[in-house]
């Protein structure tokens, strides 16, 4: 593409509640390795402490901003700064989880993670200093979806909805926004964004001075029947497509097969302007779309993220959690005062599965692939094994039934023995083996529920030196 939105188009990864310290370590070991462009990180600015249980606050008070101040807890300002340059260091930038749609839905005063005090829509800053006259009218919930007003003006789950309209509210988000990019940020992901008008977002950017020529991704949950969309959003960068991760669950809870003209679905954004995932942290939540629940499915849905050619994939890693309670779970492990505690991947409370090879290995594939089409689809079994290709680098075999299958697939890779991509934790290692004849046939054999991946750079080529 040639649009100034490739910036965009490319491998992402999610880190839901982690610390800056343990992303700083994971861009350095796995995530720049593998290939990443991008860690896309959680809120960074201060936020209410919340009711301290017994386990710690629950996730979301980092959804309630106090300041523009980036303390936290997941992390101070210098270790954010650290963190940006770690990341950059190993080749990936950093997406920030920008909320700038409301303040608090707190109604008591009350003192922020950074020592901010603040009350009812005061707000002192002076980063993100808001007083009354900058919050919306309607200080009522948001009752009609399909109401335009009633979404951006009244509050969302009674956040403090500010006056993105006017000139100051503007230039506050933009001085935030601008902050960020002073610590060497590469983007921002618009929390709420169908909470705010898209012209009211065009005006905050051109208020910017660094942001403006950062890649931005605007969250809009797009819903049939409402009247704002996401593609109104693509004035001021891309935005995410939530229909590609119901679509993906929909389909592997059902036929595959129905995934092959997912591309030119025209119910859909155009690929090179959509965010897309398997899952995010409120999706994963609500069961709008599969998560690491599902096993299996979930692995070879991500797979399919990384080698079906649309929108710029974001893989997802958060903390393992319950349904019970409608998502409203305790939040990762946090210490007495609510700081949440690094990520280790050996104690299980992250579930890390970002490091499983379905994800991990997939993404060389898919920084290699992605100017390639796809050809070669075959469907066999009822729907639900499928074999597709990437130009001459790539195929893929996804079986989302729960018997093995075997089956002489047609492909367009030269003759060669190939590695399987996801059968080895490590690229280096070669666990399992396909080889492809003179004219393209391979047999193969893809366990119950498992994916078969093979990619010239995973292979030995006949005539190879
Ligand atoms: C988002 N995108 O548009 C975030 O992805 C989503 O996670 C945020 O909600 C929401 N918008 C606001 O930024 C999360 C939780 C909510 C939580 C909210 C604020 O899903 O459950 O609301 O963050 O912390 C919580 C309580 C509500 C309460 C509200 C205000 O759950 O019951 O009304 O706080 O006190
Ligand atoms: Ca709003």
């Amino acid at each position: 593409h040639t649009t100034p939105n490739d910036q965009g188009d490319n491998a992402i990864l999610n880190m839901f509640q982690w610390t800056w310290n343990s992303i700083a370590a994971e861009c350095t070991n796995v995530i720049g390795p593998a290939g990443f462009a991008y860690v896309q990180v959680s809120p960074p600015q201060e936020h209410i402490i919340g009711v301290l249980g017994a386990q710690g606050a629950p996730w979301w008070t980092s959804y309630q901003p106090v300041s523009y101040k980036v303390e936290s807890k997941l992390g101070t300002r210098a270790e954010f700064a650290t963190m940006v340059q770690t990341c950059r260091d190993a080749g990936v930038g950093i997406i920030a989880d920008a909320v700038i749609n409301h303040m608090t839905g707190q109604t008591e005063p009350g003192i922020g993670w950074a020592g901010t005090e603040y009350s009812e829509e005061n707000y002192p800053g002076p980063e993100g200093g808001y007083g009354p006259q900058d919050f919306n009218e309607c200080k009522t919930e948001i009752s009609n979806y399909g109401d335009r007003h009633d979404v951006q003006n009244c509050r969302l789950v009674g956040l403090q909805d500010l006056a993105t309209g006017s000139d100051y509210v503007q230039q506050e988000i933009a001085d935030y926004l601008d902050d960020l990019a002073s610590l060497g940020v590469a983007g921002y992901r618009i929390d709420a964004a169908k909470h705010m008008p898209a012209t009211d977002l065009e005006a905050i950017k051109s208020k910017t001075t660094a942001a403006k020529n950062l890649y931005w991704v605007h969250e809009v949950i797009g819903s049939g029947g409402e009247p704002i969309q996401p593609v109104e959003y693509l004035g001021s960068g891309d935005s995410h497509e939530f229909n590609y991760g119901r679509t993906l669950q929909r389909a592997f809870n059902g036929r595959i097969s129905t995934l092959q003209r997912l591309a030119t679905n025209q119910d859909l954004l155009e690929g090179y302007r959509a965010g897309v995932f398997v899952d995010n942290h409120d999706t994963e939540r609500n069961r709008e779309t599969l998560s690491y629940h599902a096993g299996n499915k979930y692995l070879l849905a991500n797979v399919f993220l990384f080698s079906y050619p649309y929108g710029s994939p974001s893989a997802y890693t958060g903390y393992e959690f319950e349904h019970a309670n409608g998502g409203h779970d305790i939040g990762a492990p946090q210490d007495t005062v609510g700081k949440v505690l690094d990520a280790e991947c050996s104690d299980g409370a992250f579930t890390c599965i970002h490091r499983e090879p379905e994800i991990a290995n997939m993404v060389g594939f898919y920084n290699d692939v992605r100017a390639t089409g796809l050809n070669n689809w075959q469907t066999l079994d009822g729907g639900n094994v499928v074999g597709y290709g990437r130009g001459e680098q790539g195929f893929v075999v996804l079986n989302n039934t729960n018997a093995s299958v075997n089956h002489t697939f047609t492909t367009s890779l030269p003759q060669g023995s190939y590695c399987n991509v996801i059968a080895a934790r490590d690229l280096t290692d070669c666990d399992e083996t396909f080889t492809v004849g003179a004219d393209g046939s391979v047999d193969i054999t893809a366990a119950a529920g498992k994916s078969v991946v093979l990619w010239t750079k995973h292979s030995t080529r006949t005539g190879d030196p």
